[in-house]
């Protein structure tokens, strides 16, 4: 009998202490994302019922793939947090973005972690992580490195038209024959390469001369509705189709590409710059290929998104 009340006591005394303690939670986590901004607003909040000491507060960019070198990670020092009391952090991962993480563009989860080095001792650790996808997916090219400045495609390095040379994020880019306006076409060289010095793209472009590249977005693993890149035409003529059409191939200047083009809505903007100019594609709508190349023509960040 005796050994029962101690039991129990013990019991009771085990609760006791469990329920006297502090619960750390992320309450609310919210993300904006997009080309302007790229931050994450969590309230934390302690619903124990005793004050918390010092912890950390993480907050995590999950990327696809992984950065080598360059992981985007938030993380905040909280010198302590009364029990019933809550507070807001900020995490801007702007400043992170680097051509080691593709700047940011692999990203497609944020998660909030209270407590990740467990310095506080909680009723409930379970309850101290938020993730929030990011939506829409989107996956891009951003021409590296990988690969590095200089490597070049097609006829030097012995391709063939069609061969795919490059895998980005799912994205499969192959190089194909560029096509004069009068018919008849060749099969040159891209390179990647920084651009030339203006305002142009993010770190390494691929530059383009008398050849095509095709970017296919059939094994990207979501529905696309949205591509996105960004050029630089200075000089000579281009090509463009999408989904394979028109046929053979518009050819003639980027910033008159006709639209819609099967039915996918084609945008382009076009800014002067010196000996040229520079603007966004965006085409809105099922595109499965993407087919573009010119004289003196340079891309970078070529997005697809759900
Ligand atoms: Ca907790
Ligand atoms: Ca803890
Ligand atoms: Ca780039
Ligand atoms: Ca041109």
């Amino acid at each position: 009998m005796k050994r029962v009340n101690i039991f129990a006591f013990i019991l009771i005394l085990s609760a006791a202490l469990l329920g006297c303690a502090p619960d750390l939670v992320v309450k609310d986590l919210d993300v904006t994302w997009n080309t302007a901004n790229k931050k994450a607003k969590a309230e934390i909040a302690n619903t124990g019922n005793k004050d918390a000491g010092k912890f950390m507060v993480y907050f995590n960019a999950d990327e696809d793939p992984v950065s080598p070198n360059h992981i985007p990670q938030v993380s905040f020092n909280i010198p302590g947090l009364a029990k019933g009391a809550s507070l807001t952090l900020i995490a801007n991962f702007a400043p992170l973005a680097h051509p080691d993480n593709n700047n940011l563009a692999n990203v497609y989860k944020i998660t909030a972690l209270v407590d990740p080095k467990d310095m506080v001792k909680e009723s409930n650790e379970n309850n101290n992580v938020k993730e929030v996808l990011l939506s829409p997916r989107m996956a891009c090219v951003g021409f590296g490195p990988p690969p590095v400045a200089g490597t070049r495609y097609g006829s030097p390095a012995g391709n063939v038209p069609g061969d795919i040379v490059l895998l980005a994020n799912g994205i499969k880019m192959s190089v194909h024959d560029f096509r004069w306006i009068g018919g008849g076409g060749t099969f040159n060289v891209a390179r990647i390469e920084m651009p030339p010095p203006i305002l142009f793209g993010t770190g390494q472009t691929i530059n383009t001369n008398n050849i095509n590249l095709e970017f296919d977005f059939s094994g990207i693993g979501f529905p696309v509705s949205k591509v996105e890149l960004q050029y630089l035409d200075l000089g000579g003529l281009e090509n463009f189709s999408v989904n394979g059409q028109p046929v053979p191939i518009y050819a003639g200047e980027f910033s008159a590409a006709p639209s819609p083009i099967a039915g996918v809505n084609v945008s382009v903007t076009s800014n002067p710059v010196p000996g040229g100019k520079t603007g966004t594609l965006v085409l809105t709508g099922a595109v499965q290929k993407l087919t573009i190349g010119g004289q003196e023509f340079w891309i970078d960040n070529v997005c697809a998104k759900e």
